[in-house]
């Protein structure tokens, strides 16, 4: 029989981790296929990456390959391929979206009484949200209040006319360009139907009408879809504050039984970890031999669950097939999205059982076990029972021994605590160390993890390198969950790699230089942040003043191409890895730098070497500095003080001391 799988690239060109590395090795040794093997039996199609086919209507498809081709129907490749990037926008939007809307309909029916299992764990936050979007909060019963709040968040996505009223979070200048440019969502569906509808055949040809109407659709992701998400989990499940846990395959264990949690939705994953501890169930477990249940995730259920609940990390996208290469692994539950379809399949050379969840997703060869809220707590039981009858059934298991402390869960809410405190919160501090020049700027590095690159490569050398020029990280979706991998995400660790400046502001407020801030919907955490530094004054008086980038090095998904897009929408500077989907069309691909900057002040671009990366983000940070007046960035301007000096004198003798301190000894 031919072999499934062929070894085109070493573990190590494969993914920079070890534990990656040795489940690889094992794949390759039982002749398992996995994402990293089939994408090196299959090149990238060359005419879809670079956004060159056509496939909007039934007279092709059409594939424009030679100069001033058009399509059947005349398109040009300007028209193609902002059409196919607009169309990226949509799902991507849809997909955020869609999760925000199934947990708005989760707090009606807790808010009802009517969902299983389902609190609310954050009335504080609520009662914000509720002020923010004119609900009564006076005198009334808190689930009353939620009831209305989840009415209103459920009507913003039916909305047809007017502004999105969350929107009013962003600060007074952007809103007043968006009202200009015609960019401000009416509705979040709305906008993604529009997307569809001018982009099917024979309506919108214009390239920067498409993609204007692109970036108001991701608009009513970023700060409608994605926020309410956000939003209303923290309301649900708490607004989280840091805590320690673990990343890596390492966290699954040899004698218990192993749930992992896969996709994006906290919703069910919280039910499941609440089913793992039931007594009775733990009960069972020992009876099927095994000394306990664990729980881990894996993409972003796996951030909802990591940040919130200490719930361990199994890894990051390209792990998921990895786990079930263990043999360790009970039950894979899925729920929504970055879901490989090879799982099923992988798993019948397991005693795997993959379960899907959602109503909108089934799998052939998964179990489907449909979830819904007002039977959360017994579906959640039934799968965890499912998982242990399934333990018996386990041969030979090979967990990497690899797994790394993290402390996740920098809610936007919580930076503002750190900074100030209770009574003081606010972003002063932060503002003041970028506005000395002690933080050069901000970084967020987000996205995927992506086989045709070398998996967690580029995340980790982009933040050990940013970190050394004194620039201060924030991360989100699975770039999190690799800097958790190489300890990124531990205070003291990155300490050692931060920049003078960017240390003494560490050390001094207690905040890590690498901050977790959670899944790829809270993307929209990072929006907030930046407007309420914004607020905070002294770095500008719109987004795309300050002297912040976003990254997505790895980035695969539509998803990154709606979050890179409500970004730039916003004032950001957004650059990605991996491939130009736009790269067909050179006016498109310009259009959505140099066009997007004059524009709206934000632009993507796609850039392929790490170094050039480096250089692109320090030369914008450093331009930004310029345009607000601000100090140039000066590497060794500060770091004098510090805890490093308190270390080095503690190993000096007396006599040593003083000389070091003072330049002579101290006088008797
Ligand atoms: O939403 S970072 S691979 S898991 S798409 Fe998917 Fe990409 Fe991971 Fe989270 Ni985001």
């Amino acid at each position: 029989m031919p072999p499934k799988s062929k070894r085109y690239r070493t573990p190590e060109e494969r993914s920079i981790d070890p534990a990656a590395q040795e489940m690889l090795i094992k794949a390759d040794e039982l002749n398992l296929s996995t994402a990293f093997s089939r994408a090196e039996e299959m090149a990238p199609c060359p005419i879809g990456s670079k956004g060159q086919c056509c496939k909007v209507c039934f007279m092709g498809p059409c594939r424009l390959v030679k100069d001033g081709q058009t399509g059947v129907c005349g398109a040009t490749i300007d028209t193609i391929t902002a059409r196919n990037f607009a169309r990226a926008i949509a799902a991507g939007a849809a997909a955020h979206s869609d999760h925000g809307r199934d947990l708005a309909f989760t707090l009606l029916a807790t808010a009802k009484g009517e969902a299983q299992g389902y609190k609310i764990r954050d009335p504080f936050k609520l009662k914000k949200l509720a002020e923010e979007l004119d609900v009564p909060v006076e005198g009334r019963p808190i689930d009353e209040v939620g009831v209305d709040v989840a009415e209103k968040c459920i009507a913003m996505f039916g909305q047809q006319e007017g502004e999105l009223s969350i929107i009013e979070r962003a600060p007074e200048k952007r809103k007043e360009l968006w009202r200009k440019l015609g960019l401000v969502p009416r509705g979040i569906d709305r906008e993604i139907v529009d997307i569809l509808h001018r982009t099917h055949m024979g309506d919108d040809q214009d390239p920067e009408h498409i993609l204007d109407q692109g970036m108001r659709a991701a608009l009513g992701d970023g700060w409608g879809g994605s926020m309410i998400a956000t939003d209303i989990s923290d309301v649900l499940f708490g607004t989280p504050s840091p805590l320690v846990s673990q990343v890596n395959l390492g966290v699954l264990k040899e004698d218990e039984v192993n749930i992992l949690v896969h996709g994006h939705e906290p919703t069910l994953s919280e039910m499941i970890l609440a089913a793992t501890s039931d007594p009775e169930l733990l009960a069972y477990a020992e009876e099927k031999g095994a000394k306990g249940i664990t729980l881990a995730g894996i993409c972003c259920t796996s951030n909802e669950t990591l940040m919130r609940q200490g719930v361990p990390s199994a890894g990051n996208f390209l792990h998921q097939e990895l786990a079930i290469i263990t043999g360790a692994v009970e039950a894979m539950v899925v729920d929504v999205q970055c879901i490989m379809q090879a799982l099923p399949n992988l798993a019948e050379n397991f005693h795997t059982e993959v379960i899907t969840t959602s109503p909108k997703v089934k799998i052939t060869g998964a179990t489907h076990i449909e979830f819904d809220e007002h039977r959360a707590l017994d579906i959640a039981k039934e799968i965890v029972r499912r998982a242990i009858d399934k333990f018996p059934e386990r041969g030979e298991v090979n967990i990497p021994d690899i797994s790394e402390d993290v402390i996740p869960g920098f809610s936007h809410e919580y930076i503002n605590y750190m900074l100030g405190g209770t009574y003081r919160g606010s972003f002063r501090a932060l503002n003041d160390a970028v506005m000395s020049g002690r933080i050069r700027g901000v970084v967020a590095n987000v996205g995927c993890n992506n086989p045709r690159s070398t998996q967690d490569a580029s995340h980790e050398y982009l933040v050990r390198e940013l970190l050394k020029k004194d620039i201060l990280i924030v991360e989100t979706g699975c770039a999190a969950i690799a800097s958790g991998k190489y300890g990124h995400l531990l205070g003291e660790a990155a300490l050692e790699m931060a920049g003078p400046g960017l240390r003494e502001v560490c050390e001094a407020t207690g905040m890590p230089p690498v901050l977790h801030l959670g899944s790829c919907v809270d993307n929209s955490r990072i929006l907030t942040v930046l407007s309420q530094v914004v607020e905070e004054g002294g770095l500008g008086d719109d987004i795309s003043e300050v002297p912040a980038v976003g990254i997505a090095p790895e980035w695969m998904s539509e998803k990154a191409i709606s979050i890179a897009t409500y970004c730039a929408a916003s004032g950001a500077y957004v650059i990605m890895g991996i491939t130009n989907p736009t790269a067909a069309s050179e006016m498109v691909t310009d259009l959505l730098s140099k066009g997007w900057e004059e524009k709206v002040g934000g632009k993507i671009e796609f850039v392929f070497d790490d170094e050039e990366m480096i250089e692109r983000i320090l030369d914008h940070i450093d331009k930004k500095r310029e345009a607000l007046g601000l100090p140039a960035y000066e590497p060794d301007k500060f770091g004098k003080s510090g805890d490093w000096r308190m270390k080095e004198l503690e190993g000096l003798t007396g006599a040593e001391r003083e000389l070091a301190l003072y330049g002579q000894p101290a006088a008797n």
